[in-house]
């Protein structure tokens, strides 16, 4: 079977295994979580690499060095998914190394250093709308206050962690690796739109996330006069309007409000209290920043001319990451070896390198996606640009085995 075909295969058994009926839906320490690491862990043994899962649910499969005291390249992307998901955001990051590793096996090259394969447990910041806890767990940089954060359920990351969890140390220490690269798919329309299967990525736009309340005065639908409302649905609508406005105005920035939660919830009701998300984002941590504040000012002069208070609670809070020239360049070799040319393209998704890039240096190679489309259950990268980021990822080992 072509090496893509077999990567294809597993993409798709994998992206059967969900938390939903008829979608895919994968969050943090969730029966599909489970199921997904064993899964992916069965493959991982296949391919001849001693498994294990740490204390925050990671899948990480080690590949050792034929030298003695070699050090260790990280490969890997996250295995949870948002909801309703395409099968290839995070999982292609994690199954790719494993084909690429067999392709090797099979070529009998043999590697220097060692290589873990990461299925990271956490990424999208679904569950417990703060990201990334899967590579701070695996980098050491979870926080006790990320332990206090409860989903919809009022379940805590602490009590899912279990009482005997602590903080963990990070899983390598700086001296001991050679740099993490992660596959994915571009999310994006660029690729597409210039004809080419695959890039790299020079660097990954800042990201902040927060949980707006806003609290006015519940009321009945048919008897409270409009001049005398406080309706806390009106004014998180006209807030969500005019961050959509600011984003609009200013170039290279993206505000979105993506999941919002109404109470008391009922037709006939005036909103006494709305709670919603924001997700801002730009490659420059200044304009980001400077948006920022001035979304904070209409959001007091939103409530303020409507009777309302308004509550922020920052849930994440990432700045822009550059990717490393040196390991960008390695791998841009193999892109053009592969490809023939290469691209560099700054990634407005959010990616678990951000959180490893304070471990290590980080590259990325992102894949076409057809119409630039993710989060979404037609999200699709084609076999054919598939095998090619396949081919960039054996050429790139086999060129760090003979350099190192
Ligand atoms: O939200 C993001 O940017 C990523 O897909 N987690
Ligand atoms: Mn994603
Ligand atoms: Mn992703």
């Amino acid at each position: 079977m072509a090496d893509e075909k077999k990567l294809v295969r597993m993409l798709d058994a994998l992206g059967r295994v969900s938390d939903e009926t008829g979608k895919l839906t994968r969050t943090f320490h969730s029966p599909a979580m489970q199921r997904a690491n064993a899964l992916v862990g069965g493959w991982m043994r296949e391919a001849g690499l001693a498994v294990r899962e740490d204390a925050v649910g990671n899948l990480i499969g080690r590949h050792p060095g034929a030298k003695a005291g070699a050090k260790t390249l990280l490969l890997g992307s996250h295995l949870d998914t948002v909801r309703d998901a395409g099968r290839f955001d995070g999982p292609l990051g994690v199954l790719l190394p494993i084909v690429a590793l067999e392709i090797l096996k099979k070529r009998g090259v043999v590697l220097p250093f060692a290589v873990e394969v990461l299925g990271f447990a956490e990424e999208e910041g679904v569950r417990f709308a703060s990201a990334y806890l899967g590579s701070e767990g695996f980098t050491g940089r979870l926080k006790a206050k990320t332990l206090a954060l409860r989903d919809s359920d009022g379940v805590s990351v602490g009590e899912l962690l279990g009482k005997k969890f602590t903080l963990p140390k990070p899983a390598h220490r700086r001296g001991d690796l050679l740099g993490y690269v992660e596959v994915h798919i571009e999310q994006g329309p660029v690729l597409e739109a210039k004809g080419l299967a695959v890039g790299v990525v020079s660097a990954i736009a800042g990201q902040s996330r927060f949980r707006l309340t806003w609290t006015g005065k519940a009321g009945h639908a048919g008897t409270t006069p409009m001049a005398l409302r406080r309706d806390a649905l009106a004014g998180a609508a006209e807030f969500a309007l005019a961050a959509e406005k600011l984003a609009r105005g200013t170039a290279g920035l993206v505000a979105t409000v993506g999941a919002m939660t109404v109470s008391p919830g009922a037709a006939n009701v005036i909103p006494g209290q709305v709670v919603h998300t924001l997700d801002v984002r730009h490659a420059s941590d200044v304009v980001r920043r400077k948006a920022l504040l001035a979304l904070g000012r209409s959001a007091a002069a939103i409530a303020s001319k409507r009777g309302l208070t308004v509550r922020w609670q920052r849930t994440q809070d990432n700045g822009a990451v550059a990717c490393s020239p040196d390991l960008t360049a390695r791998l841009e070799r193999s892109v053009k070896a592969v490809q023939g040319r290469s691209l560099k393209l700054v990634s407005g998704a959010g990616h678990d390198g951000v959180v490893v890039s304070q471990l290590t240096p980080v590259a990325m190679l992102f894949v076409r996606c057809r119409d630039g489309l993710s989060h979404h259950p037609d999200e699709h990268a084609a076999p054919r640009d598939l095998a090619v980021a396949l081919r960039v990822m054996v050429d790139f080992l086999e060129r760090l085995a003979h350099s190192s």
